[in-house]
């Protein structure tokens, strides 16, 4: 099956074969969505797993995330929207503290696919960042913001209270999402929307954008 064998690639931390198994199973009439799914995404399910957070482990997993990313790089133009027209501009980073940034870059290529324009902080982004940001972008209509580890949640809840002390809070929306964070979290903080993958997220999105174009 190709999906076993990228999962294998991306497992055993090989970007170049990722690349190719991936390039094959498209050429072979596979979907991005199902390759992106049962191959990549699969192997860092099995990753966290068995995930034990030693200088080891940690090296491994790294080579992993290499090759998921070497393996994404190949599915991206097949998420490339186009049909959905121009759909406005995303903001998205990781924050502050977290340097996992596998979650986000999946969450833009769907935002991309979805239409969207988006803007990539990167990992460990402040509160200043964010703020700084909006107010080069006046215009967004979405800024999300991903954390993976418990100990960067406290910053995610400091960068949705600073994003809300904007004065043009009101002309977009705040989703977050990762790992540890829940619906009950992102209500608390004071956030729009929160989900747990990236299609789900990408679809509140042009929701949100939608709803803004018809208001106007
Ligand atoms: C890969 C990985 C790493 C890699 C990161 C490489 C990289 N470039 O990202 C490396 C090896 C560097 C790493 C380091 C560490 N890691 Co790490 N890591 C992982 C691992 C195995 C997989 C994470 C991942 O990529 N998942 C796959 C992606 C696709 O999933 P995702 O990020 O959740 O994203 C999906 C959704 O959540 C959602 N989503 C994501 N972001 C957003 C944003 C928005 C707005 C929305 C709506 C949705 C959304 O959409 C995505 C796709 O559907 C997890 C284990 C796990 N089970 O998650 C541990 C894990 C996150 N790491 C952990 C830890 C402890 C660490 C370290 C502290 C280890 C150490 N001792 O140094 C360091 C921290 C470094 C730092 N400062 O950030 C812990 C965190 C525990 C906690 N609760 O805080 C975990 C859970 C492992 C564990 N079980 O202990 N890690």
């Amino acid at each position: 099956m190709p999906y076993d064998e990228i999962k294998m690639a991306v497992i055993e931390g090989k970007p170049r074969l990722a690349a190719k198994l991936v390039q094959k199973a498209l050429e072979q009439g596979e979907s991005a969505s199902a390759v992106l799914d049962r191959g990549l995404l699969s192997a860092m399910r099995r990753m966290g797993m068995n995930f034990q957070s030693d200088d080891q482990d940690i090296a491994r997993v790294l080579a992993c995330a290499r090759a998921m990313k070497a393996g994404l790089e190949q599915l991206e133009p097949f998420f490339e929207g186009g049909r959905f027209g121009n759909r406005g501009k995303a903001i998205l980073g990781t924050a502050g503290g977290d340097l996992h940034d596998v979650g986000k870059n999946i969450v833009a290529i769907m935002f991309r696919g979805c239409g969207f324009e988006v803007i990539d902080l990167g990992v460990d982004v402040s509160a200043r960042q964010f703020v700084q940001a909006v107010k080069a972008h006046p215009d967004v209509q979405v800024v999300c913001i991903s954390c993976l580890l418990t100990t960067s949640l406290p910053e995610m809840k400091h960068i949705v209270q600073a994003l809300n002390e904007m004065e043009i809070r009101s002309r977009f929306h705040v989703m977050i999402g990762g790992g540890p964070v829940t619906e009950e979290f992102a209500g608390q903080i004071g956030a729009d929307a929160y989900t747990d993958n990236a299609v789900e997220a990408a679809e509140i999105a042009a929701a949100f954008a939608e709803k803004k174009q018809s208001a106007s």
